[in-house]
């Protein structure tokens, strides 16, 4: 088959709501994804930052492969020998009392709003049915019918309503917005990504989540980090948030927890909050699975053993250096934090984000445009000096050239 036959056979047999980049993949090794004529590329999306880890990690392969040899799936019905183990790991790896595993990112935006409003009526005292959770403009979340009525993205929301009601929507990185919202004494909590992805990675100011967790912690909310794409190393350190050293009340993670291999995520908080929620009143078939539980020890397990926080950190800081000496006027503005940056492009000739992604790819980088103008460049947290110096010139010639 060549690859407009692959193109064609996904565009007549799937739905249509997606819009790749021309390129069909077949193959992966840490930094590297080959195409099915056997042509190389980098990988600058690392699929939305789960693949930190690299991809096809041998680590987490074995795991995988071991765990799915004896036992794949028991559901919570019962107790499983791999389940309490990897609660235990990942519990005391990020310092919470507590863990509740689930599948995708979304599930675990999901469950962390139940967690949220359960607490406000249990805890808070908020009278029922009346929790208001405070969300960003500009924030994604993810695709569920709760999730997309906090968007402000026509879209994510448009034709798919009537919506959740109970969010408040306040603009990110303002903090007098969020001061005069918590003045709501139904407030049960204050859901944030501490750097926006979807909005083209939006980095907030300095000292923005430290000012908005303390005015949580002043009104008796919670503070909810969505560090689904953020988490496991992809900025520079373990959790976006303790880059200015916020304890979330809840975190959600996902996508890297699993390396790229399985979807998992979890939402972490500490008893007084986890336990509200009681036996039979959340769930889910596949959360917290034994080869869940062997994935995900084994993907946070690369991350320390390979210091991929510091590496992030350091790469980040070299790509950022490199992209700043491209002389050309199509770039406007460079920004990001480790290694989940974006640049925003100036259109010119009729030429947009996505041309230069196509023109990228053809020189062997992938990656992929949020709106009109940013392109989102997010490796693997693997990538070595000389990887991310041979990478940032495939991006400067292209984009030079142009
Ligand atoms: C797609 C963006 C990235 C997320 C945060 C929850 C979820 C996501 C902060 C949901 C998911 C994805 C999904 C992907 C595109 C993507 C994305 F551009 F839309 F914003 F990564 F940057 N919280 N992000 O970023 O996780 O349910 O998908 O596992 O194709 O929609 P999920």
């Amino acid at each position: 088959m060549k690859i407009q036959d692959y193109i064609q056979k996904e565009d007549q047999f799937g739905a249509h709501n997606y819009h790749p980049l021309p390129v069909v993949l077949d193959r992966g090794e840490g930094v590297y994804v080959w195409d099915v004529e056997g042509k190389r590329y980098f990988d600058f999306l690392s699929a939305y930052s789960a693949v930190n880890q690299g991809h096809c990690h041998p680590d987490i392969l074995s795991a995988l492969i071991d765990q799915s040899k004896k036992l794949t799936l028991t559901s919570r019905a019962f107790y499983s020998s791999a389940l309490g183990e990897y609660e235990e790991y990942i519990t005391k790896y990020f310092a919470y009392d507590k863990v509740l595993p689930m599948n995708t990112g979304a599930e675990g935006d999901e469950t962390a709003l139940k967690l949220c409003r359960k607490w406000g009526y249990l805890k808070k005292g908020i009278p029922e049915n009346e929790a208001k959770i405070i969300v960003c403009e500009g924030n994604f979340h993810g695709r569920t019918i709760t999730v997309i009525s906090m968007s402000t993205d026509p879209d994510s929301y448009k034709g798919f309503g009537p919506f959740t009601p109970g969010f408040v929507t306040i603009p990110y990185d303002d903090i007098a917005a969020l001061e005069e919202a918590l003045e709501d004494k139904n407030v049960a909590g204050f859901l944030v990504e501490p750097i926006q992805g979807e909005a083209g990675v939006y980095v907030p100011e300095e000292g923005y989540l430290k000012k908005a967790y303390n005015l949580c912690k002043k009104n008796n909310v919670l503070f909810i980090a969505d560090e689904v794409q953020t988490g496991i190393a992809r900025t520079g350190s373990l959790l976006a948030c303790d880059h200015e050293e916020v304890r979330p009340d809840i975190l959600i993670l996902g996508k890297a927890l699993s390396g790229g291999f399985y979807p998992i995520s979890a939402v972490l908080a500490d008893d007084d909050i986890m336990l509200c929620i009681k036996p039979g009143e959340h769930g889910s078939t596949f959360g917290g699975n034994p080869v869940a539980a062997k994935v995900a020890t084994a993907a946070l397990e690369v991350i320390r053993k390979e210091n991929l926080a510091e590496n992030a950190s350091k790469m980040g800081e070299i790509f950022r250096n490199e992209l700043s000496k491209i002389k050309s006027d199509r770039i406007e503005l460079i920004r990001g934090k480790g290694l989940l940056n974006a640049v925003i492009i100036k259109p010119k000739d009729g030429q947009t984000a996505w041309d230069v992604c196509i023109a990228m790819k053809d020189n062997g980088l992938i990656a992929k445009p949020t709106h009109q103008h940013i392109i989102r460049f997010a490796p693997p947290l693997v990538i070595n000096e000389e990887q991310i110096l041979e990478a940032s010139k495939i991006i400067r010639d292209t984009i030079e050239s142009m």
